[in-house]
């Protein structure tokens, strides 16, 4: 009974593909970096400026359908109200779309940019810091949130209008490629997903794990080291897998309010201990320089100098959100249930920009105050040491750091939590031909540990650039599933236009010849009465 609802097919060339690329990795650790990091600048160099595009025509193609007559179709029955309120409905989209990595980045990401900044910047200079404390907020700012969306859009419409059980992206793209949805053309969809979404757990986990060694070995005095982040791989592991095998509803709820309340400690603690006002100077600032500037940083190539910033940083980021979009697309889609097109996606762009910010805003203007003040020298130690030691050292500044420190810790579990539960979730959705409620619990056990086969052997390899590696060379094939998602929701959407003009025009022409005919009988009528 088990068997028939899975589609082996999918299922097994997914998990041969990844073994097949973590064995030979771990075998060969130093070949294997030196091979990733090499395919990364290849197709960032090659492919890169196709992310650029895509981010920017994304954005507006999403403000053209909210805003065009697309934008006032709701959601599921006319005069529906939405399913979640707005807050409720806004944290759970944070906590799908956002991990680990905004206590990571938003700590230590201007401090890349302050020793390399972008265009042609003096490093360390007034400018420098200007722009470091804002890149950050562009890289997680709308057209990253553009990039979540856009899946969304067509599912939902599919999901709640045409009420069609949409969960895999296959199914989205049907619209546009029709029957070949049933075919290899369909299930090459689902599988190239499915390594986006592995690739992109690469990158997260690979990030996440060591950050949160290095706190634990901050709190305990235990060194850093291999075996330590295998061992913290796997604790996160079986949780977000315990998560994903109570259920949707019971665990990722939980986790997620849980989420909700630690952030909002964290983050105001340190925004009232910290340099409040310096803080709140520098988030307005950057956001002053971001609206000036949206526009050149989203399509800056850097082709004379050829620093290599884009490549490194806004194309990588773009592929990042690109692996993930179509899983958060199915996400946001499901509880957007009530709301217009437009609602969801000005709710989607503004909401998760204004979410990252606060979080950019006040982690990384913290940071940067202790740099610029002498308090913590974040540049030496993240040079010496490496990010996750620079980020715990930060953290290590705060008032009640022995309570602070392991809240982080725990802040970064659940945000992983909540990221992979969900991951497991709807790996185990595609990997089955028949979904009943939920996928099988053995499934969503088995994609909870394959998630972690890759950061496992990307973290053995190391460096900043083999996880980024995983997320970039996954994405390419996403720009192309990208275009065919943008295709199908106009298809669909003309298609019922069309139906409904038919529709319209039947009504019309029926109601106008009952007319004909009413007006015909009565004349006649009127004509018998005059001969008689
Ligand atoms: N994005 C938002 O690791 C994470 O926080 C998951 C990362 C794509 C940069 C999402």
């Amino acid at each position: 009974m088990q068997a028939k609802k899975m589609d082996w097919i999918t299922f097994t060339i997914t998990f041969v593909v990844l073994i097949a690329v973590c064995i030979p990795l771990g075998l060969y650790p130093e070949k294997g970096g030196e091979m990733l990091t090499a395919a990364s600048k290849f197709f960032t160099n090659t492919f890169g400026i196709s992310y650029l595009w895509l981010g920017i025509g994304v954005f507006f193609f999403l403000l053209w359908v909210a805003y065009g007559r697309y934008g006032t179709i709701k959601l599921g029955e006319p005069g529906e109200r939405p399913a979640f309120s707005t807050f409720s409905w806004a944290s759970m989209l944070f906590c799908a779309g956002i991990g680990a990595s905004i206590l990571y980045w938003g700590t230590i990401e201007w401090a890349y940019y302050y020793e390399s900044p972008p265009f042609g910047l003096q490093p360390g200079s007034t400018e420098a810091i200007e722009w470091a404390a804002t890149y950050g907020i562009f890289h997680w700012g709308p057209t990253a949130w553009a990039i979540y969306c856009l899946p969304a859009v067509p599912i939902a419409y599919l999901y709640h209008v045409r009420k069609k059980p949409v969960l895999k992206i296959s199914e989205a793209c049907r619209p546009f490629i029709g029957k070949a949805a049933d075919g290899i053309l369909g299930k090459m969809i689902d599988i190239l997903f499915m390594f986006g979404l592995l690739g992109a757990a690469g990158t997260t986990l690979g990030l996440g794990t060591p950050m949160i060694s290095a706190g634990i070995s901050k709190m305990t005095g235990i060194p850093e080291s291999f075996g330590l982040n295998i061992g913290v791989l796997l604790i996160v592991t079986i949780i977000f897998s315990f998560s994903a095998y109570s259920g949707l509803q019971k665990g990722i709820k939980w986790l997620s309010d849980m989420n909700m309340v630690l952030t909002f400690l964290l983050l105001t603690f340190i925004l009232v201990v910290g340099p409040t006002l310096f803080i709140l100077k520098m988030g307005t600032n950057s956001v002053g320089l971001l609206l000036d500037n949206i526009l050149r940083m989203s399509l800056w190539t850097d082709p004379i100098t050829k620093s290599g910033f884009p490549e490194r940083w806004t194309m990588f980021y773009w592929s990042w959100w690109l692996v993930y979009s179509p899983f958060v697309g199915l996400f946001i889609a499901r509880i957007s249930r009530g709301r217009t097109i437009r609602q969801m996606i000005i709710g989607t762009l503004v909401w998760g920009t204004i979410g990252c910010t606060v979080y950019f805003v006040i982690l990384g203007n913290y940071a940067i105050y202790l740099q610029l003040n002498d308090i913590l020298p974040v540049l030496s130690i993240l040079q010496e040491s490496g990010a996750p030691t620079a980020i715990i050292s930060v953290m290590n500044t705060l008032p009640f750091n022995k309570i602070m420190v392991p809240l982080f810790c725990i802040l970064a579990i659940i945000f992983l939590a909540t990221t992979f539960d969900s991951s497991a979730y709807v790996l185990a959705a595609v990997t089955q031909k028949r979904v009943d409620n939920d996928p099988l619990r053995w499934n969503r056990m088995f994609w909870a540990f394959a998630l972690s086969l890759l950061p496992m052997v990307l973290m053995f390899i190391g460096g900043l650039e083999t996880l980024q590696t995983a997320s970039i060379l996954t994405a390419l094939p996403l720009v192309f599933i990208t275009l065919l998602l943008i295709l199908s929701f106009v298809k669909a959407v003309q298609q019922d236009e069309k139906k409904k003009v038919v529709a319209e025009r039947k009504m019309f022409w029926e109601a106008e010849n009952t007319r004909i005919q009413a007006k015909k009988r009565h004349s006649e009528a009127g004509m018998e009465k005059k001969a008689r």
